[in-house]
């Protein structure tokens, strides 16, 4: 595809605001668009100093020099080489990385039009730690970020080796939400230090390991039904899917190849996720710490009685209990828990939006792993609010395999609680869900008229079932019970690849549009999955029929794809 060259003379600027292990910061990024001379736009990465010598460039990955064109409603999975000139001209140390969205003109478009799905940047020189456990090829995959937007940070001392010679990919998925092409570079922030630098010296290299509860697969999403899981409202993955591998290989499990120490993780979940859970197991192992004895109270009796001496050293000694207990890991069997990376989400805290960061473990995380032990990771959703399809759970772990002075995890907690990765970005500040309404309560309006089979999508309207057009044609298009109405995809979606979903909303599901609304929390649950072909993300069929057990009345939906689409259809008693 073309790109017709634009004027980029002008200056942008970047500034994001957060906290990272603790400390908040301001990042200020200044962006040199400079027109190139041949018929190419590229940007010019601008190097800064932190103190301390650590050298942090902004790089831009586009196509063809210049940015990404994003298509009107796009959401696929695509692969672009990043280029000597996209990354570090000297060999060193990888330190940090942190991702974005940003326009040709600098600025970071708004979450509700367009979401950075996921990025994960393989180095086609080594291969994935992970690719033996599961049977796969990938290259190394060394960091990955999703809507949430995850920095990774490297505790100090550490660093993941790069070389110029090094061939790097970016797998990327941009989901654009509106009808609206667009232009856009997906940028990535590294911090790095040279090798001729004086911090290079120690420097311990680190692997990365990807743990992933759908390891293997290039799509790795299962869905989570409300209501599933248990009375609890949660449905951890794989534990409550029943036996989701089969007699596969379990795929969220590695086996330590070697011995190490594991020095820094954190997860990725998609929206309803509440965390993702990292565990060890090590046959034969048990908890290996000091007996903490049963914490006690004093009885009425014993305040009443007891000397002030004597009522001191016994609450000296129960504080002496309660830190021994808080000391102690959680380990039931020969499993422990290494780190539970918790989603926290801005706005009203409920899990149904982007506006989201994970938390990562603390700089001092320092776990030794011994090979033969295995690595676990379980994700776990929300299932009371809504059904959540196509989620995630991956950590990528970084593991040293130098004596770094890793803990043994069975003796002494390793530190479950975490840092926050970043604070809430003002590109999420649209969550949706007020008014204006963008169309009637469909079930307020009369009958549709009778019409012909299949409903075509297209144009991001589902044609006669979208209440959002006036008049007679927005009526909703009935169907007895027990009956079906099909949809289909047109073939100019189809061709365009524009990818749309029917997908139960809860009704009149007539709300403005937004990063947390709608979700798929219809009264009676249904999804079409992403209708289209050519694989994942698609379920790689263009037509879905309603389901024959929906009950009578008027059942709304929506495009999770493009959530400006509305829907509803109506099911009526036989003969009536
Ligand atoms: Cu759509």
């Amino acid at each position: 595809m073309g790109h017709s060259v634009e004027s980029l003379s002008s200056a942008g600027r970047i500034c994001q605001g957060g906290v990272v292990a603790g400390a908040s910061f301001l990042l200020c990024a200044v962006l040199l668009l400079v027109a190139a001379p041949a018929s190419r736009a590229m940007v010019e990465p601008e190097t800064t100093m932190l103190p301390g010598g650590v050298e942090r460039t902004t790089y831009y990955v586009g196509e063809d020099g210049g940015p990404l064109t994003v298509t009107s409603g796009q959401n696929r999975i695509d692969y672009d080489p990043i280029f000597a000139y996209q990354r570090p001209s000297e060999n060193g140390w990888i330190t940090r990385i942190e991702p974005n969205l940003v326009r040709p003109d600098g600025s970071i478009p708004k979450s509700s039009e367009v979401m950075f799905h996921h990025g994960v940047w393989l180095n086609q020189d080594r291969e994935d730690a992970t690719d033996e456990a599961v049977g796969a090829n990938f290259p190394e995959r060394f960091y990955a970020t999703g809507e949430e937007k995850t920095a990774m940070e490297l505790p100090q001392g550490f660093g993941y080796r790069y070389e110029t010679t090094d061939t790097w990919i970016l797998n990327h998925m941009v989901h654009n939400l509106v009808p609206e092409p667009m232009q856009l570079y997906i940028t990535y922030t590294i911090d790095f230090i040279p090798d001729g630098s004086p911090l290079a010296e120690g420097i311990e290299p680190v692997r990365p390991i990807w743990m992933d509860v759908e390891n293997g697969t290039n799509y790795p999403v299962f869905d989570v039904r409300r209501g599933s899981g248990g009375r609890d409202g949660e449905f951890t993955y794989p534990a409550d899917a029943g036996n989701p591998y089969g007699i596969g290989p379990k795929e969220n499990e590695w086996v330590v190849d070697r011995d190490g120490v594991l020095v820094q993780t954190i997860g990725h979940v998609h929206t309803g996720g509440l965390s993702t859970e990292l565990y060890l197991n090590r046959d034969g192992a048990a908890y290996a710490g000091p007996e903490c004895r049963t914490q006690r109270r004093l009885t009425r009796k014993q305040r009443k009685n007891w000397s002030g001496e004597r009522r001191r050293a016994f609450r000296k000694k129960q504080k002496r209990i309660r830190v021994c207990r808080s000391k102690r890991p959680s380990v039931k069997g020969d499993r422990v828990e290494l780190f539970t990376s918790r989603a926290h989400y801005f706005g009203n805290r409920r899990p149904v939006s982007w506006d989201v960061a994970m938390v990562g473990t603390k700089p001092g995380w320092r776990v030794a792993v011994r090979a033969g032990d295995t690595l676990e990771l379980q994700t776990t959703y929300e299932t009371k609010i809504a059904s959540w399809y196509e989620s995630m759970g991956i950590n990528v772990v970084y593991m040293a395999d130098a004596d770094v002075g890793g803990r043994n995890p069975y003796a002494k907690k390793v530190g479950y609680r975490g840092v926050l990765n970043h604070g809430h970005f003002a590109e999420n500040n649209d969550h949706g869900g007020k008014p204006p309404t963008v169309g009637p309560d469909p079930g307020k309006l009369p009958d549709g008229l009778p019409g012909s089979e299949p409903l075509m999508i297209g144009g991001y309207s589902y044609e006669a079932g979208d209440f959002r057009i006036p008049g007679a044609a927005g009526r909703p298009p009935t169907v007895e019970k027990g009956d079906q109405l099909t949809f289909q995809l047109s073939s100019g979606d189809r061709s365009r690849q524009i990818w749309h979903s029917l997908t139960s909303g809860t009704s009149p599901c007539n709300r403005s549009t937004g990063i947390s609304y709608p979700i798929p929390d219809g009264e009676y649950q249904f999804d079409s999955g992403q209708l289209g072909s050519g694989g994942a993300p698609t379920v790689n069929r263009t037509t879905w029929s309603t389901p024959r057990d929906l009950p009578v009345g008027t059942h709304t939906f929506f495009c999770r794809i493009h959530p400006l689409m509305r829907g509803a259809v109506r099911v009526v008693e036989p003969g009536s």
